[in-house]
């Protein structure tokens, strides 16, 4: 007999995803061009795992019935069928093979699980374990369901025997976002449809929705498969140069908005916008936007209502206030905080959330130090922020660079709920044409100790709220995704991608084990192919410091236009605001003792750390003091004598790596082989350019 909860998938679905299946089989065998990226499913060679698969994971029976698991079934279904191929039997008759459904749902005829499991699942996290003949996926939520599954094909697809499989996972972090820097609506002229996107058009086709296509299914695949909940689909930049993505809080827009939400939400990802502080004055023609006005306070409910009456999981604003050239509360006086909680009353009745970016400098009255700007602004507003408005803290104080400390912001703010904010996207890291793996950065920042509550205030429990008990925190990443076929343009870049939603479900996770993970998935498992993607990966960070930015001392690019040459190529003599380079000596004094006074922000023994020369680290070295160039440093070098040794090794690794990926000719497929081999031959081009650039500037100026 069925069960009422018990769901029979229907014959027809299964049909469908087998048939896309065989033909993505089929195309990939001849082509690879990235698309599936991490979700290759790619038949096991191994006989015995093979036999072990397919007897563990040749019958599915579920229970329940939700948008979510169907996803989850269905993604099982493709996984199966892929790695073992065969395709595999669902009823609700087995009692072996794959279990899968919520913990309520399954009976204790099939599986009994202790209060202490139970216990110990939150409600996004999942269960898988053996018993017997049986493979169990449950959870409490539908959504740990889905986690579930996409973990379990992972296993599968990393060649992990399913013996005494045992696995409980809740994600650390609650907030899992994506955001977008992508431009709806019709773009002005020399605008690129992404903001620092380097991968093609933008996936969003706002002429075509509501109608909708594959990419977004495959799309919210790729997300939920790593664990992002959320995504904010268009540019904070929203009206700055003509652009319109304010228009998406006009009608013209619910419907396509809608749609998206609808496809998303089968991936249990909450669709967030964008949104203009001044909308009511735009779009309704209200006097003013100023908190205060309580005709602001009605357009800000009334527009909220009408978007949750058709999306009623939505999952609120991000705003960019007050910030280069986007407008906000100070015109009428307002701190960001009455700005922030004058929206987020309006979506508080919804469970909605207001997000509001700390990335705030240049006002008059602050210190001419922009590294001290966000804190100075935000700081005195601890404690003000409606319980549903979110901060959003980028990573560093200035702006995404190579290297630059934490943002002393983290641990400044115990009674405002904090997101950190990630740039997935290479905007100052070498865009889509230099390989550059971030994972290692993110870790860094991600264990950097605060001191705010004392040994163990990382950034990571700050962010996972366990530091100072908010009950909103988590880890926003700007997207590097686009139209490309393979999504990211650098295939390698896909890494980046993969490893922030990795580190975005568990901060804790190693670098290692995130490596390894995307490098077998993305490759399979040969040997070679892995020993070389990964020292390439794991090395990377290093290599392009090292023939860019030296020692910390930030911006050394070219100005900043959005389209695509903007902050990719040296241009040191044009920055000197930055690394205060002279005759004497480089880098920016930010001392209490002599200089702009920045390092007071971090709490002790960080402030000590950094203000004295004796303890900053060497790699911060020119971030916050100014030496001359005859300083020596730890390793016995002098600061001119790394510049040079280091800009001209970088390049001497990136010949390595292209010499390296040459050894792979025959181990991958040739389109991917081929498309990484362009790129590593290019990048020793741009790395030469760095270097020339920036040891020129440095002994003529040193002399
Ligand atoms: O890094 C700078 C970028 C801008 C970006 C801004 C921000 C979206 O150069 O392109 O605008 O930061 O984060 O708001």
């Amino acid at each position: 007999m069925i069960k009422a909860t018990e769901y029979i998938f229907p014959r027809i679905r299964i049909l469908m995803v087998t048939t896309l299946i065989s033909l993505s089989c089929f195309t990939s065998a001849s082509a690879e061009t990235g698309y599936e990226a991490w979700l290759r499913y790619k038949p096991v060679d191994d006989p015995v795992l093979l036999e072990e698969y397919r007897s563990m994971a040749g019958t599915i029976r579920v229970f329940g019935k939700s948008e979510i698991i169907n996803s989850a079934v269905e993604e099982l279904i493709s996984g199966v069928t892929g790695i073992t191929g065969i395709t595999p039997f669902i009823s609700a008759k087995y009692r072996s093979g794959i279990i899968i459904g919520k913990a309520s749902d399954i009976p204790k005829s099939l599986c009994r699980f202790s209060s202490d499991e139970l216990r110990k699942l939150d409600t996004e996290g999942f269960l898988i374990k053996r018993k017997g003949k049986r493979i169990i996926i449950t959870s409490r939520e539908d959504r740990g369901l889905l986690y579930g599954a996409f973990h379990f094909l992972r296993l599968m697809q990393m060649g992990e025997s399913l013996k005494g499989t045992y696995i409980l996972e809740n994600p650390v972090t609650p907030l899992r976002l994506l955001n977008h820097w992508d431009n709806p609506g019709i773009l002005p002229s020399g605008i690129p449809s992404i903001e620092r996107g380097y991968a093609g058009e933008s996936i969003f086709r706002w002429d075509e929705l509501p109608v909708l296509n594959r990419r977004y299914t495959d799309y919210a695949r790729m997300l939920a498969s790593v664990g992002i909940n959320g995504t904010v689909i268009n540019n904070v930049n929203t009206a700055k140069n003509g652009l319109e993505g304010w228009k998406l809080l006009t009608p013209e827009y619910l419907p396509k908005l809608k749609a998206l939400a609808s496809e998303f939400r089968k991936y249990g990802i909450r669709l967030y916008i964008s949104v203009n502080f001044f909308s009511p004055v735009m779009i309704s023609g209200i006097s003013d936007a100023d908190p205060a006005n309580s005709r602001v306070r009605l357009w800000w409910s009334d527009k909220v209502k009408e978007i949750y009456s058709e999306i009623p999981d939505f999952g609120g604003f991000l705003v960019k206030a007050d910030s280069e050239g986007e407008p906000g509360p100070m015109k009428y006086g307002r701190t960001h905080a009455e700005g922030a909680n004058l929206i987020a009353s309006a979506l508080e009745p919804f469970g909605g959330l207001l997000i509001w970016r700390a990335f705030v400098y240049g006002q008059k009255d602050l210190s001419p130090d922009r590294a001290s700007q966000a804190y100075q602004i935000f700081k005195p507003l601890d404690g003000k922020f409606s319980a549903n408005a979110v901060v959003q803290i980028k990573n560093g104080p200035i702006d995404f660079q190579v290297r630059e400390p934490v943002s002393p912001l983290f641990g400044a703010m115990p009674f405002t709920n904090q997101i950190i904010e990630l740039q997935i996207t290479q905007e100052y890291t070498g865009h889509d044409k230099h390989v550059c793996y971030l994972v290692p950065q993110w870790k860094e920042i991600l264990d950097f100790e605060t001191h705010a509550r004392g040994p163990g205030s990382t950034v990571a429990n700050i962010i996972s709220g366990s530091v100072f008990g908010n009950k909103y925190s988590g880890i926003a990443g700007v997207s590097n995704i686009g139209a490309d076929p393979n999504w990211t343009g650098h295939l390698l870049a896909q890494a980046n991608f993969y490893g922030f939603g990795r580190l975005a479900w568990n901060p804790a996770l190693e670098t290692e084990q995130i490596t390894d993970e995307w490098i077998k998935l993305t490759f399979g498992n040969g040997e070679k192919v892995y020993s070389v993607v990964k020292e390439i990966l794991l090395t990377s960070l290093k290599t392009y410091e090292d023939y860019t930015s030296p020692l910390g001392v930030g911006l050394m690019c070219n100005g900043g236009n959005t389209g695509h040459q903007g902050h990719f190529s040296p241009a040191p003599s044009s920055r000197v605001t930055y690394h205060r380079a002279d005759r004497s000596g480089v880098g920016y004094d930010r001392t209490m003792k002599t200089g702009s006074g920045f390092t007071a922000q971090y709490n002790e023994p960080v402030r000590s750390m950094y203000e004295s020369i004796e303890t900053c680290p060497d790699e911060l070295l020119l971030f916050f003091h100014h030496v001359p160039y005859s300083h020596r440093l730890r390793s016995g070098r002098t600061v001119i004598q790394h510049i040079i040794d280091t800009h001209t090794g970088g390049v001497e690794m990136v010949r390595k790596y292209y010499e390296r990926w040459k050894t792979l000719d025959g181990l991958i497929d040739s389109e991917r082989y081929m498309h990484v081999l362009e790129r590593l031959r290019d990048q020793i081009g741009y790395a030469e350019v760095w270097r020339d650039s920036v040891n020129n500037y440095f002994l003529k100026l040193s002399r």
